[in-house]
């Protein structure tokens, strides 16, 4: 049985999923009409991706005997100055997301509540390799520069990065 502590807690971290999923969707639909279909594809994949670690989360508290709250979303950036930004910015999320996990795992510590300690110990893992991918993409995005062959063959080849979880 869930406290109320990590009940409001992991409600919390269901909507930062949520938003992670509309960020990531916003992003898909930037990339998609400048053009570039294979970031547009990854962007839609972590899309979905995000969803499943709501759904994740929504399932174990009601399961628990708590209750999944759907609440309103904070509106997404739509536009971007360029690939190098919005890859910035996908980073800067994820490690805003990995510092909400930690934060869940030391109060379900601070509970006693092993069950979600243990449960959480897959996002943990799962933020380990997204941040990982993302700094990845930077790297190469630098590596790129200016270059419009280099960002033609990224585009074409960023797909084989995506986390598959
Ligand atoms: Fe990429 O964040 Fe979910 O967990």
């Amino acid at each position: 049985m869930l406290s109320k502590v990590i009940e409001k807690a992991l409600n919390g971290q269901i909507r930062i999923e949520a938003e992670s999923s509309q960020i990531y969707l916003a992003m898909a639909c930037w990339a998609e009409v400048k053009g570039l279909e294979g970031v547009a594809g990854f962007m839609y994949d972590q899309s979905d991706e995000e969803r499943e670690h709501m759904l994740k989360l929504v399932k174990f508290v009601n399961e628990r005997g708590g209750h999944a709250h759907v609440s309103e979303l904070k509106a997404p950036n739509v536009t971007f100055n360029s690939f190098k930004e919005m890859f910035e910015m996908l980073l800067k999320h994820e490690v805003f997301v990995s510092e909400s996990i930690n934060d869940l795992v030391h109060a379900a510590l601070q509970e006693r509540d092993y069950a979600t300690h243990n449960f959480l110990q897959w996002y943990v893992a799962e933020q380990i390799e997204e941040e990982a991918v993302a700094r990845t993409i930077l790297d190469k995005i630098n590596l790129i520069g200016d270059d419009k062959g280099g960002l033609y063959l990224f585009d074409r080849d960023i797909q084989q990065l995506t986390v598959s979880t």
